[in-house]
């Protein structure tokens, strides 16, 4: 079995950012200029955007925060969406989710600049991803294919069970495995609540993709031998014996699912870190002025 370590792999990458942003600066370009949004105070997502303004600071990019109160406007949002989608200094933006109830995410989404959409959850970006045109990979199913790509996982031909269709992972990477690539030509079978026994077909799985958001849900008998798994859960479980009060637990139980894989993501330190890579990666695409 071997451990797919995202945060060794995250720090690789940033390091191969960083060398890129030392040539721009060194040369004189323009240097990448992330910006994120964070609406309200959810714990978690204070804790993503926080790793992501340090990513950015240590790749040498540009960073901008915006914080706002949770009773922000949608009127408000969609102003500063406007604003940031006309400043020339930044190349991309992500408006992080989930968002105050009162405010429609898809309203918000649609009023991105595909162009400086980083996120790619635009759905101009989302069809150039079906399509195979240049675009901008959501971040979460970009870390992944840079997972099984970087550590030489075989795809072809694999049966591919995705447990979850959620717009940014279960439904984008379905399609990403699909494709006709070096890392694609997937048999995918996209699993979800209505899946009548979903024991079953993640039992018929090469590669296993968890992203339904329940805690430990896929267990070691509905694994096979040599399987792959990818781990994108990310759940905080009630644990009075850590200083935070809580600890992260992914979709797969990993301690008895683990010794009967193949590879095997952990959480934390797989999935995750690889989310932020792939942000930046997405963001100096556009400062490079590649995609589109
Ligand atoms: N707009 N909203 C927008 N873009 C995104 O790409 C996201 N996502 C998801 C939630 N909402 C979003 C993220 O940033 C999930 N996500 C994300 C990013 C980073 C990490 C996890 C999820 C991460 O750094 N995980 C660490 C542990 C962090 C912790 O201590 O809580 C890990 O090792 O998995």
């Amino acid at each position: 079995m071997t451990k797919i370590d995202g945060k060794q792999l995250a720090a690789d990458i940033k390091e191969e950012i960083a060398e890129e942003v030392k040539a721009i600066r060194a040369a004189g370009g323009k240097i990448p200029h992330l910006a994120a949004v964070l609406v309200g105070e959810d714990p978690a997502s204070q804790v993503y955007v926080r790793n992501k303004v340090r990513d950015c600071e240590r790749v040498g990019f540009n960073s901008t925060l915006i914080k706002k109160e949770a009773d922000t406007s949608e009127e408000e949002l969609l102003a500063i969406v406007n604003l940031l989608n006309v400043d020339d200094d930044i190349d991309g933006f992500i408006v992080q989710l989930p968002l105050p109830k009162h405010i429609n995410e898809e309203k918000i989404t649609l009023a991105i600049d595909p162009k400086k959409d980083v996120d790619g959850f635009h759905p101009v970006n989302f069809g150039r991803m079906a399509q195979g045109l240049p675009c901008y990979w959501p971040a979460t199913p970009f870390g992944i294919m840079q997972m099984l790509d970087r550590y030489n996982i075989e795809t072809s031909g694999k049966r591919c069970v995705i447990l979850g269709r959620s717009n940014i992972v279960g439904t984008p990477i379905s399609i990403l495995l699909s494709r006709k690539a070096k890392v694609g030509n997937c048999t995918v079978t996209l699993t979800h609540s209505r899946t009548q026994n979903i024991e079953e077909e993640v039992k018929r799985a090469d590669i296993i993709i968890a992203a339904i958001g329940i805690p430990n849900y896929v267990t070691a008998n509905m694994v096979s031998e040599g399987a792959v798994v990818i781990d994108v859960g990310i759940n905080r479980v009630e644990d009075a014996t850590r200083k935070r009060g809580y600890r992260l637990v992914g979709d797969v139980d990993y301690e008895n699912v683990a010794p009967k894989c193949s590879y095997i993501t952990p959480v934390p330190g797989g999935v995750g870190p690889m989310t932020i890579t792939s942000l930046l990666m997405n963001t100096l695409k556009s400062c490079k002025g590649e995609v589109y």
